[in-house]
């Protein structure tokens, strides 16, 4: 096994013109999955499958999706239940530590669709994460996976402002995702006002590619032509409803636009749930070692696309 990224390029940071580099300013780009929720499918969150992906699948990053009001969510469950997933958090930053993996936490809002609702709760967890985590090198933040239901950027802005400083209080390099209105499409509106207080900060799109198509492209790239900082911290191939057909013709038109601006990428998901966005078949119940039959159609064709395009 080679060095991982992580291994050679070590800390990242966005520089003057938007784009992820290292140390030495050479540019880097990032490719994973990211789990389903932790609550939900916490087995997969173990130290010999994040291997497994980084051998066998050209993998460098794992996004760790904490949903916090669906389902057992952060805000919406017990207190046991709190605890229970920032044990599988800190799993899964120790895992991917180890083995020389990057690594995504994220506040996944999705039903709590302004993350103003649970700001406070934000503010302490993220804290809590920058004081654990800080001198890892690896860890990202993405403090609101996706502001929805007429949610402003001003909103968004306001909360960005209350979390970042919760986190460099702890952590004064790691990079910060920010997501954006309209389920993490409308960058557009963050460019065109932008958090300032903040160097080391990326703006969060997301696709699924059968429903966005040339027309949030265009979005992003008229975002990343102006120098935005983008990360897409989640895509799929089907529909935003995490199902249905996948479509690859779609899907391949957004890799080379994310590849031509140099914007890393995260699939969804990392389960075997009963639906096409899932990486495993619902009869496949292992945790590591899978094989071809054991994947569905659109992990297939992802790791098609790491292995010829981004084995680096
Ligand atoms: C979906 C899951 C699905 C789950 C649902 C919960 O795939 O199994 O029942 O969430 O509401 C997103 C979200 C992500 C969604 C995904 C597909 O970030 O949580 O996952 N999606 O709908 N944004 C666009 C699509």
């Amino acid at each position: 096994m080679g060095k991982t990224k992580y291994d050679r390029y070590g800390a990242l940071h966005v520089n003057n013109r938007g784009v992820l580099t290292d140390r030495n300013g050479e540019k880097v780009t990032l490719h994973g999955f990211s789990t389903h929720g932790l609550s939900w499918y916490p087995q997969y969150v173990n130290r010999d499958f994040f291997a497994f992906m980084r051998d066998k699948w050209h993998v460098d990053i794992i996004r760790l999706a904490m949903y916090t009001a669906e389902l057992n969510g952060y805000c919406t469950g017990d207190d046991e239940n709190r605890r229970r997933l920032l044990e599988v958090i800190d799993r899964g930053v120790k895992a991917a530590t180890e083995i020389g993996l990057y690594v995504i936490i994220d506040w996944h809002i999705l039903k709590d669709s302004n993350p103003l609702m649970h700001r406070d709760e934000a503010v302490s967890f993220f804290e809590l994460m920058a004081k654990k985590y800080h001198a890892y090198g690896n860890v990202f933040y993405e403090i609101c996976n996706e502001p929805n239901s007429g949610c402003s950027w001003k909103d968004i802005k306001e909360y960005a402002e209350a979390v970042i400083p919760a986190i460099r209080k702890y952590d004064e390099y790691a990079v910060i995702l920010c997501g954006t209105p309209n389920w993490s499409q409308y960058v557009d509106e963050a460019a065109a006002d932008p958090i300032t207080m903040d160097k080391n900060l990326m703006y969060v799109l997301h696709f699924y590619a059968d429903t966005h198509r040339q027309p949030l492209r265009d979005r992003f790239e008229e975002a990343a032509k102006q120098g935005l900082p983008l990360f897409i911290t989640e895509f799929g191939c089907c529909d935003a409803s995490g199902n249905y057909t996948n479509n690859f013709e779609e899907a391949e038109k957004w890799i080379e636009l994310a590849d031509k601006y140099d914007v890393s990428f995260v699939m969804w998901n990392i389960a075997n749930r009963d639906e096409s966005s899932a990486s495993f078949k619902p009869s496949c119940d292992k945790v590591t070692d899978f094989t071809d039959e054991d994947l569905n159609e659109a992990c297939r064709w992802y790791l098609k696309v790491l292995k010829e395009h981004f084995n680096e």
